[in-house]
């Protein structure tokens, strides 16, 4: 019995960067055209499998193609839905190629005494599959960790071997340490006894021994967003042929990166612009470049180097270049000048610079942060006391901030404006959960960014009602 586990192949990410799509694509190509090489039994496709619920139609009709390739050679492939392809209480895509054959859904489910029991399904092989999808806003995590109403671990405990459980979540232990993910499901959590845990989600690699078997995740094909062409820059990519529940890494490269970090540190601008111009006209042939520049200019702007030049310079030999100059800044950008004299006038001036949550809350958190203990209270009181207040006038700020929807500029507390979205469910509010949110500075990308203030919005009204709705089917 022989099986590939791929996952996050996150099709149609990059749709504003023809080449980085291309080759997105290619690794799943790649991927199919192994498992056909390998006379698979069947594929698993551990959510992800696209970047949208609905994606473009020129990607739709690529991957059927692929995908019917290994249809044509009687490889069987089941698919769950991952935090990108599953769209809370409408139709994805998934269950539309789903209804039509091109690949078999596994996510069925009834509820029993309030628990949510995952129906397996039995393929030719013997081997049962149970499929436990990943939801908008990490909702699985709730299904994972609620003794009333979550996954009925017993039921999946009965199930015979040899069996299969799939999923898309993060694992708590197994998590690399830049991901910030709350919403982790700790391995005790799991059900017991099967013979492979086929992991989604995650995108880098990784491979654990349970005392039943396997847990695994491939990572991502390729990536799905700039930060992961960053962070995975030197790791290997590809997905797992499982030989008799023992995997098998087989790598994807379907282009070469290269990252190279200039520190500043030194230089005036124009020393600088030299070295990167130096660096961009070498020969970066069939590579992805990902440059970053930190550090701080001995004189002159970073608005002196021409960035724009030294991106043409190396897109002259490269596939794609990423640059990323988050963390470079000029002696001169680090001083501020305010033409001021009283010390009241000065602090306000330069707050009046640099509030994001409004000029009130500045003062106020400032006010507050140099107070002195008073004689009569102990130094631990007055810790606690000072930090109640702040803590306090964070939130207060933050809820506000938040309700009127952008940055408040003119130091006003009080919103301005009511909430637009109306979230059902107070888990709405929480950070939604986008695959693996990865904690690496952002890259600046090559074209405009793929999501919208709207966007973010519309994400959120999702995500509170897959809270109410329970519907994942
Ligand atoms: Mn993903």
């Amino acid at each position: 019995m022989k099986f590939s586990h791929i996952a996050d192949a996150h099709l149609g990410a990059f749709s504003k960067n023809r080449k980085l799509s291309e080759l997105n694509l290619k690794a799943f190509k790649i991927a199919i055209e192994k498992s056909i090489e390998e006379s698979v039994d069947f594929i698993i496709i551990a959510g992800d499998l696209f970047h949208n619920p609905l994606p473009d139609m020129d990607i739709v009709k690529s991957t059927v193609s692929i995908l019917q390739r290994a249809k044509e050679q009687g490889i069987r492939i089941y698919v769950v839905y991952g935090s990108h392809d599953f769209s809370a209480g409408t139709t994805s895509l998934l269950d539309v190629l789903s209804e039509a054959g091109v690949f078999r859904k596994v996510v069925r489910y009834e509820i029993h005494d309030g628990k949510l029991r995952l129906i397996p399904i039995k393929d030719p092989s013997g081997v049962y599959l149970v499929g436990m999808p990943g939801l908008t806003a990490a909702r699985e995590v709730f299904y994972f960790l609620d003794e009333e109403q979550g996954i009925d671990r017993e039921y999946l405990e009965s199930v015979p071997n040899p069996k299969i459980f799939i999923f898309h979540t993060t694992v708590n232990e197994l998590k690399p340490e830049y991901i910030a993910d709350k919403n982790a499901v700790p391995l005790s959590r799991f059900p017991r006894g099967f013979d492979y845990y086929a992991g989604g989600h995650l995108h880098e690699r990784i491979e654990h021994k349970l005392d039943s078997g396997y847990l695994t995740y491939p990572g991502a094909l390729f990536g799905s967003n700039y930060s992961d062409l960053d962070v995975l820059t030197d790791k290997q990519r590809g997905f797992y042929i499982v030989e008799d529940f023992k995997p098998r890494f087989v790598p994807v490269k379907v282009c070469e990166f290269e990252k190279v970090v200039f520190k500043a540190d030194g230089n005036s601008a124009t020393e600088l612009q030299k070295k990167l111009m130096e660096f961009a006209s070498r020969n970066h042939e069939g590579r992805v470049v990902i440059l970053k520049v930190r550090g701080e200019l001995k004189s002159g702007k970073v608005a002196d180097i021409n960035f724009r030049a030294i991106r043409d310079k190396i897109l002259e030999s490269a596939i794609d270049v990423l640059v990323n100059t988050y963390a470079l800044r000029s002696v001169e950008s680090g001083r501020m000048s305010v033409p001021v004299e009283e010390q009241e006038e000065i602090e306000r001036r330069v707050f009046e610079e640099i509030s994001e949550y409004g000029l009130n809350f500045t003062v106020s958190l400032f006010n507050l942060l140099r107070q002195e203990k008073k004689d009569e209270e102990t130094k631990s009181d007055f810790e606690r006391r000072i930090t109640q207040a702040a803590m306090d006038m964070i939130e207060h700020a933050v809820k506000n901030y938040i309700k009127s929807g952008e940055k408040s500029d003119k130091g006003e507390l009080i919103a301005r404006s009511e909430p637009e979205i109306e979230t059902v469910d107070e888990n709405a509010e929480d950070e939604v959960s986008e695959n693996c949110d990865k904690k690496s500075e952002d890259i600046e990308e090559s074209s405009p960014k793929e999501k919208t203030p709207e966007d973010e919005k519309r994400r959120k009204v999702k995500a509170g009602r897959v809270a109410t709705l329970f519907d994942f089917g």
